[in-house]
């Protein structure tokens, strides 16, 4: 029923401006499913490679369409994503792009739950799904990669943990968002947006603590729940091997600084996520950190694991983190991603399904994050391919998609 007919590729769009790739995927039933790549600006050093969009597309329309077209069901996702991995024949995705892959992976999806005449979160495996939903993590301040003169850190992401829903916890993301502009207007900083939507002030990171702490209080004091809040670190981007530290500036932190640094951030804050504390290369360091603080915080590994099972495995095995950030286009295809999951799953890690920098319309981390019962889902607070996720969200809590 769902054997594929089609795919076409085309470059679209990304939310900076940015060429990405598009998938459509026909079925010989008429099941139709379309979905484009995101694209990464803080990406790690052993994520999948994405290639220039139009030699991703030449590439896949030449390796990987034949191998897909009259001979592989888009309601078999396995099968889909082994397909690519054998026509693109490399370990990273180099040959046909991890973003041809991943848009060819979700769009195959899509064609399968729209024969199925499913809600794709229910095709993916929500059907077993409890009530819980995940959190979504807004970021609201921010800087690093993804804005110029701002904040050392890259994101400052609230965390509705106590929203009684998860429409009530969206909304409460954008409160804080709106709300940390008018303190930094109370402040004399006025700030643009980064990639994200985030604020994007030139302030300290410890004027941003302040402003955060204060935005997260105000709202969670207004709509009587509880609103903690986490970050991104990005380490990986701070990290100079010359220095043998972490360079916020004129300041260079040692590791065992920038263990102790973060560690106290968790107390003094009562972060409830800390995302990249730490190079990506030292599963050390995020042992220690984990060791110190993870009864009390989700400690998550993005650059560090980049949705690789064997480097996730790596992590286990050394107790670094305890909760994995999972990008399909880390690695290129949904089956590879599900099994990140089922291994963090397996071994008590939380699974983040994240957004990327760059970002197009598409839906499916929404519904990956629900199938999965993820913790939490990274997608921004506001800006229309950011909104895209959120309303999305709400409408499969409100089972209307
Ligand atoms: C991250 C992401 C998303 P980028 O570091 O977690 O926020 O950023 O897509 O630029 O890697
Ligand atoms: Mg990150």
């Amino acid at each position: 029923m769902t054997l594929i007919e089609n795919v076409s590729l085309r470059r679209v769009l990304d939310s900076r401006g940015n060429p990405t790739v598009e998938a459509d995927v026909l079925t010989q039933s008429g099941g139709f499913g379309r979905a484009a790549a995101p694209s990464g600006a803080s990406t790690g050093e052993y994520e999948a490679i994405e290639l220039p969009p139009s030699e991703a597309i030449a590439s896949a329309r030449r390796h990987a369409i034949p191998r897909l077209v009259g001979e592989v069901h888009a309601g078999n996702q396995r099968e889909v994503d082994s397909t690519l991995r054998a026509a693109d024949g490399t370990d990273d995705f180099s040959e046909i792009g991890a973003n041809s892959a991943v848009a060819i992976s979700m769009a195959a999806s899509k064609a399968g739950a729209d024969v199925l005449g499913a809600p794709l979160y229910q095709h993916l495996g929500g059907a077993f799904r409890g009530d819980n939903f995940p959190v979504p993590l807004g970021n609201i301040v921010g800087g690093g990669e993804h804005a110029k003169e701002a904040t050392h850190i890259q994101e400052f992401l609230a965390a509705p943990v106590g929203a009684p829903s998860v429409s009530e916890a969206v909304f409460a993301n954008a409160a804080v968002h709106a709300r940390a502009s008018e303190i930094l207007d109370e402040r004399g900083t006025p700030a643009a947006k980064g990639d994200e939507g985030a604020w994007a002030p030139p302030i300290s990171d410890a004027e941003a603590f302040e402003v955060m702490d204060e935005a997260v209080s105000d709202v969670a004091d207004e709509l009587g729940f509880e609103i903690r809040f986490g970050l991104d670190v990005a380490a990986a981007e701070l990290y100079d091997e010359d220095e043998d530290g972490y360079v916020y500036g004129d300041e260079v932190k040692s590791t065992e600084e920038q263990i102790d640094y973060v560690a106290d951030l968790v107390d003094e804050y009562e972060l409830v996520y800390v995302e990249d504390p730490l190079d990506e290369n030292d599963y050390e360091g995020f042992a220690e950190l984990t060791d110190r603080v993870g009864d009390r915080t989700l400690v998550c590994g993005d650059d560090l694991f980049v949705t690789n099972v064997e480097r996730l495995q790596d992590g286990i095995d050394a107790d670094a983190g305890n909760s994995i950030l999972v990008k399909p286009n880390q690695i290129g295809t949904l089956s590879d991603a599900f099994d990140a999951i089922e291994l963090a799953n397996k071994n008590g890690y939380e699974s983040v399904i994240s957004h990327r920098s760059g970002e197009t319309e598409d839906t499916t981390i929404a519904h990956l994050a629900v199938a999965t019962d993820a913790a939490f889902i990274k997608t921004g607070t506001v800006q229309g391919e950011r909104t895209a996720k959120l309303n999305e969200l709400i409408r499969i809590a409100d089972d209307a998609v």
